[in-house]
């Protein structure tokens, strides 16, 4: 990576060398009465060019895409936030006058987003919307809305609105409107659902900027605010230069300026330019271009060594740490030719599969240990740093319900990690039938000690790792056994060594179809109780036998989870449970099939507070195993 750096700074230095404009002053002036707070602009002399608004006679204007524009009600520059105020509706109709802009889009490569504390009602819905993750029925809160406002009356027509909460995902950057979806929206600023609709405040959406980096400068005559700060190439974005500020002082992005260390008092706002502050403020003085030489020459100096110095670390700590937690077993930190030589280089015929977070080889080390080797693929919005360090997390955790880490090599471009090869296939296989010997093998107890290891594995990611990971891909498929059935949770927090930007996925980015939290369609955030009821799904093949997706069964069962939720409302839990598993099974048997069944519906409980935690999870389990192995008799 280093490589390719000097040439792009290189770039720089002739970028900065031929153009030349006079920087804004930081704060624009008031717009009517109304204060401009630092880093928005009204003007291309003041505030930040990135975070453009309109001053119009005295008011607030933000424009959005296609031409949309709207009037801003209130600005809360602590918080980085300001509101505006959705379009109305159309005369006595249920259409918003935005509808052929197709409502609030956000030029996503603008600073800002569409907050979460926003809830949208999108109403004149056509029925595609039913399909949607959105909540649309008929007791969704957008009918009581419509019920009891005036305004919206036209809407009472229209028999299909739906609700959710911003933010998140697509959703930060548009609340969208069309014809071939909902033609309506309200959006409501933190809104208490408890409120009756006549106590609700008026419609609003609010809007966050993201904080704004030191000003962009061509030169040090830009940088206008006395010797506090000094143009410098950014060392983040080849091409362009920055007003850092000088040692003592810290980059305050709320009031624009280069305040005392001492005095900035926002967490986390003041920290962007704290490491760069130092490393440029050496150099101030002598002719252009032999700064810009230094400057260049000593970042690409830096960078290298800052890489090395992390790599070293890295491989010191880490052999420590494997050789204090691995059991005996020697685990270690590989070198890049090692793992060469055991796979093959990587050659295509030791794939043995590939996932989102990278591609899995099968190797052979020099003692004769089977090996399965991890490529973490890096997500392109990772730094190198935050890539190793996660690696280097994942290589702590150790715990015999989770495959076997060997070591780690971080030698080579990618991060690896060598895991015991496991060689009896997965959970997924054996419960469909895809292995010799098949489902006969999983008894009803051995079915239980499955679940409980799986549970075991879990929970100790979650309550023992520091900092606690969570799996976020829990399903039978990554649920390894070995000779003797055991099993052993693998591909633990891979996924986010393959997190991309969420504002760039569209559909469902994490997790697998089937097994993925409800939630998370909300609020798009993954959780250790997400792990909880993608475990529930697991319980619920291990019981029935069938497959989490299955689009042979019934269009309303086709997702195993809402299958067996309607069977237990239905009182019916013990018709789904796998015929196999019943024949000839004792009535304790029969039983704690039913709790197994009862203690999965609490882990796909719709809200996350209500799902057990994987330990008090693994406690059940583990009690409902003792029962079948006769050590407990029921009370
Ligand atoms: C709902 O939207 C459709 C399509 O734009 C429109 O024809 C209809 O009048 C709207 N309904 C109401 C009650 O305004
Ligand atoms: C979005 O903003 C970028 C950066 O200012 C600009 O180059 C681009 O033209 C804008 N896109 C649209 C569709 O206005
Ligand atoms: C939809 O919202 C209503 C009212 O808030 C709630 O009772 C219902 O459980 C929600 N349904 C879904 C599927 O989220
Ligand atoms: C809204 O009003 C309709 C018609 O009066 C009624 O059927 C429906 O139950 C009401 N919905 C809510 C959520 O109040
Ligand atoms: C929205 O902006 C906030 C504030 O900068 C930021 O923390 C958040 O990650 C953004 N969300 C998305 C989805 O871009
Ligand atoms: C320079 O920084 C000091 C300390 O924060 C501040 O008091 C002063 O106003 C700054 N000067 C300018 C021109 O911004
Ligand atoms: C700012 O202050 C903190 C602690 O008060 C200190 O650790 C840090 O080095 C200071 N930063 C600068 C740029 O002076
Ligand atoms: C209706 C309309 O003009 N939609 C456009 C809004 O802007 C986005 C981004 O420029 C276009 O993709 C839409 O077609």
């Amino acid at each position: 990576m280093e490589k390719k750096m000097a040439p792009q700074l290189l770039l720089t230095a002739a970028l900065l060398l031929y153009a030349g404009c006079a920087m804004a002053a930081r704060r624009c002036g008031d717009c009517g009465s109304t204060p401009v707070p630092y880093p928005l602009s009204t003007g291309p002399d003041c505030g930040d060019q990135s975070y453009k608004v309109r001053c119009i006679s005295g008011t607030l204007r933000f424009d959005t895409l296609n031409g949309s524009s709207y009037l801003v009600t209130s600005i809360n520059p602590e918080i980085q936030r300001f509101v505006i105020s959705p379009a109305s509706f159309a005369g006595n109709t249920c259409i918003t006058t935005d509808l052929p802009s197709q409502g609030i889009q956000l030029n996503s490569s603008l600073p800002f987003n569409v907050t979460s504390s926003n809830t949208i009602l999108y109403l004149n819905c056509t029925e595609t919307l039913l399909g949607s993750p959105l909540n649309c029925t008929s007791t969704s809160l957008c009918h009581t809305y419509i019920n009891s406002t005036i305004e919206a009356a036209a809407c009472g027509n229209t028999p299909i609105c739906c609700t959710f909460r911003a933010g998140g995902s697509t959703t930060s950057y548009m609340i969208r409107v069309r014809n071939s979806g909902c033609r309506a929206y309200r959006s409501f600023v933190n809104l208490d659902y408890s409120l009756p609709v006549s106590r609700w405040p008026d419609p609003g959406v609010e809007i966050q900027w993201v904080s704004p980096r030191e000003p962009i400068c061509q030169s040090q005559t830009d940088c206008n605010d006395g010797s506090n700060s000094t143009c410098a190439p950014d060392p983040a974005r080849a091409g362009q230069s920055r007003c850092f500020c000088n040692a003592e002082l810290r980059w305050d992005p709320i009031s624009g300026t280069c305040a005392n260390n001492v005095t900035c008092q926002t967490p986390g706002g003041c920290d962007g330019s704290k490491n760069r502050a130092p490393l440029i403020a050496g150099i101030t003085s002598g002719v252009v271009a032999t700064l810009l030489a230094g400057v260049v020459g000593f970042l690409v100096y830096k960078r290298h060594r800052r890489i090395k110095e992390a790599q070293e670390r890295l491989a010191k700590e880490r052999e420590g740490i494997l050789n204090a937690n691995n059991r005996g077993k020697s685990a270690k930190v590989f070198t890049g030719k090692q793992m060469k030589k055991a796979t093959n280089n990587f050659s295509k015929d030791r794939l043995l599969g590939s996932g989102g977070y990278g591609e899995v080889f099968k190797g052979i080390i020099d003692n004769g240990t089977l090996i399965a080797v991890k490529c973490a693929k890096l997500g392109n919005t990772k730094g190198t740093d935050q890539v190793l360090n996660e690696v280097s997390i994942l290589c702590q955790v150790n715990h015999r319900s989770l495959v076997g880490l060997l070591g780690c090599c971080v030698e080579l471009e990618q991060p690896l990690m060598v895991y015991e090869y496991i060689s009896n296939g997965t959970l997924f296989e054996h419960l469909h039938g895809l292995r010799p010997g098949g489902q006969g093998l999983l008894t009803w107890s051995r079915r239980l000690s499955i679940a409980h290891q799986t549970a075991e594995g879990l929970a100790y990611l979650h309550f023992s790792a520091v900092p606690p990971i969570y799996h976020r891909d829990v399903k039978s498929s990554n649920i390894l056994l070995d000779e003797k059935l055991n099993a052993k949770v693998s591909d633990f927090g891979l996924s986010r060594l393959a997190e991309t930007d969420l504002s760039h996925i569209s559909t469902c980015a994490q997790g697998t179809l089937g097994y993925l939290d409800p939630e998370y369609y909300r609020n798009y955030q993954l959780t250790d109780k997400s792990d909880v009821y993608s475990f529930g799904v697991v319980l619920l093949e291990l019981l029935t036998s069938q497959k989490a997706i299955d689009f042979n069964r019934e269009a309303d069962d086709v997702n195993l989870a809402i299958y067996v939720q309607r069977m237990v409302e239905e009182e019916r839990l013990m018709d789904a449970v796998d015929p196999i598993l019943k024949e000839g099974a004792s009535s304790v048997e029969l039983e704690t099939m039913k709790a197994l069944g009862f203690l999965a519906a609490g882990c796909l409980e719709e809200r996350r507070q209500n799902r057990p935690s994987m330990k008090e999870v693994s406690e059940e389990i583990d009690y409902i195993l003792s029962i079948v192995k006769g050590q407990v008799s029921e009370a």
